[in-house]
């Protein structure tokens, strides 16, 4: 086994997808709050108010509001080091604009960050997961409205200085990427969806305000990245990109070429800007002719030269294919599916598990960027059953991370300079896509359902200690 000593083990979550406590200490609303339950085959809907008798999943979630010194000490006995989370905007800043941070909010967080560095963690902190304030989405359009640059960096600054000797990696946005995409406009940029002056006449997306927003939003990026590097030269900063590897379905050449430029659009862009500081020419073209090539105001291209990012963070599930053939069979996936390939399974969500795709795409970022790498999320959402003497035997779990590890590893013999692995979602938690409970992730089990009923008991599953021992081993015992 070739993982470096210092290797970073450890789990990913998000405040929205397990904090629960969505009103408490004076935490204003976020846009998942307003997000409905779903499932595989009913799609999450977003509310402009909260409905009566309607079930949202981030209220309560799994609710570590409460539970979070229970949760950290199962963490450490995992022999985690690394602990990724996110700082939930609206319970610092409840409104997203005020002047002065909310106490109630930054004390919560000082707590749990004590006491993951208690357990022997360090901590790594997403300023923005999916999870902007209502007020950003109600008074600003998101980020289409420049003044959302300076908000967020307001934010940033207040809980960048407040942990500067606590938290040395950060991460600007989630799968920021997923901003180029129509469905990323309210998550990931917080256009609001039923404001008519972007939408008007029922239009579901607006290509040209989604990437002035990116823009906006990439400069809030950079800035924050410099800002943090004079905050504390010692932080590493990374982006956070949903790799989508894809392949081309077949060796056509029209194939091979409509894979090329979705891999350049979706999975390369964000990254190439945040880890270079200017746009590639492919896309700057591809915006100017479709004419929705976003506003630089002055200083803005010296911005993104300048704050750079440290590590490229990235997450990685499943793996597609492309091709020119319509009537190919579909696969799902995350953020969006594709074509299905014909060599791989897909999970019970429609995602095809393909462990060579990870060596494979760690590779081509070794190559592209020549930075540290670490995979942030990855893992398999599975239906668990909880049997009736309380254990979970999630032998498909083992298979799946082991595969992942061992890929992981065949990279870093290939040169991948791979520092960290923080897999998705250690305890169960509510599922970003379908809003479930039912999609788990977990080393721990948590006895809590789709309608939000059950008893909120942590349960051991088999692969916990399964995952102990691949820590404790650095990567030898699989
Ligand atoms: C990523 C998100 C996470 C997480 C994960 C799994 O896109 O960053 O927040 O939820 O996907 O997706 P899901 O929860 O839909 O299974």
């Amino acid at each position: 086994m070739t993982f470096p000593k210092d290797f970073l083990w450890g789990g990913a979550t998000a405040a929205n997808q397990f904090e629960g406590g969505y009103d408490q200490g004076g935490k204003g609303l976020a846009v998942p709050d307003l997000k409905t339950v779903g499932g595989v085959k009913l799609a999450r809907r977003f509310t402009p108010t909260v409905e009566p008798g309607v079930y949202y999943p981030s209220h309560k979630a799994i609710d570590f509001y409460h539970h979070y010194k229970e949760d950290i000490k199962l963490f450490g006995e995992m022999n985690f080091n690394i602990f990724r989370m996110s700082i939930s905007w609206s319970r610092i800043f409840p409104m997203g604009d005020e002047l002065e941070p909310n106490e109630a909010g930054l004390a919560f967080y000082d707590d749990v960050i004590d006491e993951l560095i208690k357990n022997g963690m360090t901590p790594l902190i997403t300023l923005s997961h999916f999870e902007l304030p209502m007020g950003i989405v109600e008074k600003y359009n998101g980020f289409s409205d420049r003044r959302v640059i300076d908000l967020f960096v307001r934010y940033a600054e207040t809980v960048m200085t407040r942990y500067k000797s606590k938290v040395k990696y950060w991460i600007t946005f989630n799968e920021m990427n997923f901003g180029a995409m129509d469905h990323g406009e309210l998550t990931v940029l917080g256009m609001n969806p039923n404001d008519e002056t972007i939408y008007p006449n029922g239009a579901k997306t607006n290509e040209k305000v989604r990437f002035q927003a990116l823009h906006n939003a990439l400069v809030a990026s950079a800035k924050v990245v410099e800002l943090g590097h004079n905050i504390n030269p010692d932080f590493m900063i990374g982006c956070m990109i949903c790799h989508i590897t894809s392949y081309p379905l077949t060796p056509k050449p029209e194939d091979v070429l409509k894979r090329k430029e979705f891999d350049l659009l979706f999975a390369k862009f964000v990254g190439d800007v945040q880890t270079r500081g200017v746009y590639p020419a492919y896309m700057t073209t591809y915006l100017k002719n479709k004419d929705i090539f976003p506003v630089f105001e002055a200083g803005d291209a010296e911005i993104l030269k300048a704050g750079t990012v440290d590590m490229y963070t990235f997450s990685y599930y499943m793996t597609i294919c492309i091709t020119t053939d319509e009537n190919a069979d579909e696969t799902g996936g995350n953020l969006m599916g594709g074509k299905a390939n014909p060599y791989l399974k897909a999970s019970e969500w429609g995602w095809q598990v393909d462990p060579v795709g990870l060596e494979y795409t760690l590779i081509d970022l070794q190559d592209r960027y020549n930075m540290p790498l670490m995979v942030v999320e990855n893992g398999l959402g599975f239906a668990d059953e909880l049997q009736a003497d309380g254990t979970i035997v999630d032998d498909y779990r083992i298979d799946y991370m082991r595969d992942h590890i061992k890929a992981m590893d065949s990279a870093i013999e290939k040169g991948a300079n791979l520092i960290g692995y923080t897999m998705w979602g250690p305890i169960d938690l509510v599922s970003a896509g379908t809003g479930e409970m039912t999609k788990r992730y977990g080393f721990i089990y948590v006895d809590m359902n789709n309608d939000g009923s059950g008893s909120l008991k942590r349960y051991k599953k088999k692969s916990f200690d399964w995952y102990k021992e691949v820590i404790t081993s650095n990567g030898e015992k699989l």
